[in-house]
């Protein structure tokens, strides 16, 4: 089951308030979605991530089939079960892990052949291939099989990668038939204005249920980012979902919903908080440096997560420089916690026709590194 509603549209930028059911739920738009790789968003049990209300999470097809395996997930009754979290799942397709992360790997037209970057086994995976792992998984949304181009590429190159992953698509659709999940595509082209418009204009044709902006974030400016938005989000279908992927800062999700996404995911945001750092209303705070020693102000205090109201920054600082477990529990807790606020805020602007205000009001305060 998937059903989109497009709620609200703002008047002076392309943002939008949606609502998108799956067979676990439904998530309102623009949000935030917490990445759980290995089946965990990393230091948060389901409870926690229940409690910051976390509306939808992500996995990874690559990593999973690598381990523990999709069949033995598929044992233990899908990922739901598997990590006993009963609302939405995203899974990626291991167009990009495999892209990323693989030590050796061929391109065919059939599919990827790789060399795990665990242990050096041989593997392959074609889009037929992802769709059986991920429908192993049972995640609610699926992506197509997808090759991400790395940055920078010849236009030529390109081009032949988009061809082809309009080719995966059709693919990836045909073994996804009958399905109750609900398979996006995934726009490529690079920083190219006339890749990105064909891409849209062959991918809308297959009809997917969503679609995804991939090819981003792989080391260009933000600029050039923003610019492929500019160009791309217009000529996306308005009554669909659109995810950007991979990309999920405060300043990008402002951005991204300010050119027209609904859905956004991040590592970022778990990362930097195993490395003591934090998100603020002031911008990023590393907590673990000197200066916070004897600072027992909650880590922002303008947020009202449990972290915030129980623990203070002198405190969390020691956790961290002693390797203590809970430490980084606690900063991942509350810079999840706040991009899921940031993501409410955002609607609550939309809902009230002041998005742009709460734009201008927010880089006032908030200083970009
Ligand atoms: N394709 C897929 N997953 C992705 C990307 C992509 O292009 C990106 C882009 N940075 C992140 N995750 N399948
Ligand atoms: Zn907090």
């Amino acid at each position: 089951m998937f059903d989109f509603e497009l709620l609200k549209e703002s008047k002076k930028t392309e943002a939008r308030l949606t609502k998108i059911t799956t067979s676990h739920g439904s998530i309102e738009t623009p949000i935030f979605m917490p990445v759980g790789t290995q089946a965990t968003v990393k230091a948060m049990s389901s409870r926690e991530l229940k409690e910051i209300n976390s509306q939808i999470i992500l996995a990874n097809t690559y990593h999973l089939y690598l381990r523990p395996g999709d069949e033995l997930i598929k044992k233990a009754g899908g990922l739901h079960d598997f990590m006993s979290w009963d609302l939405p799942i995203l899974t990626d397709s291991g167009g990009f892990q495999v892209f990323s992360l693989s030590d050796m790997r061929e391109i065919k037209e059939e599919g990827v052949y790789f060399r795990s970057h665990l242990d050096g086994s041989k593997h392959f995976i074609s889009p037929e291939k992802s769709m059986q792992i991920q429908k192993n998984l049972g995640s609610d949304i699926v992506m197509a099989f997808d090759e991400c181009p790395p940055y920078p590429a010849e236009k030529s190159y390109v081009e032949k990668s988009l061809n082809r992953t309009l080719r995966w698509a059709e693919r990836s659709k045909k073994e996804m038939e009958n399905s109750e999940q609900a398979l996006f595509g995934i726009i490529q082209g690079g920083v190219y204005p006339e890749l990105r418009k064909k891409s849209v204009k062959e991918m809308t044709k297959l009809n997917f249920p969503g679609y995804s902006i991939g090819g981003v974030s792989v080391g260009e400016p933000k600029e050039e980012i923003y610019k492929i938005l500019d160009y791309t989000t217009p000529i996306m279908p308005k009554d669909k979902p659109r995810y950007l992927m991979g990309v999920g800062t405060p300043e990008d999700l402002l951005e991204g919903v300010y050119y027209g996404i609904d859905m956004f995911d991040c590592v970022m945001p778990t990362r930097i908080a195993r490395h003591g750092q934090v998100f603020t209303a002031e911008g990023r705070l590393t907590v673990r440096n000197a200066t916070y020693a004897e600072d027992f102000n909650p880590l922002d205090p303008d947020c009202d997560c449990y972290v915030c109201q129980n623990y203070s920054r002198a405190y969390i600082r020691h956790l961290i420089k002693r390797n203590e477990i809970l430490g980084v529990r606690l900063t991942s807790y509350h810079n999840l916690y706040f991009m899921l606020k940031f993501s409410e805020k955002i609607r609550k602007a939309i809902k009230e026709d002041s998005f742009l205000d709460f734009r201008e009001e927010f880089y006032q305060k908030y200083k970009l590194k």
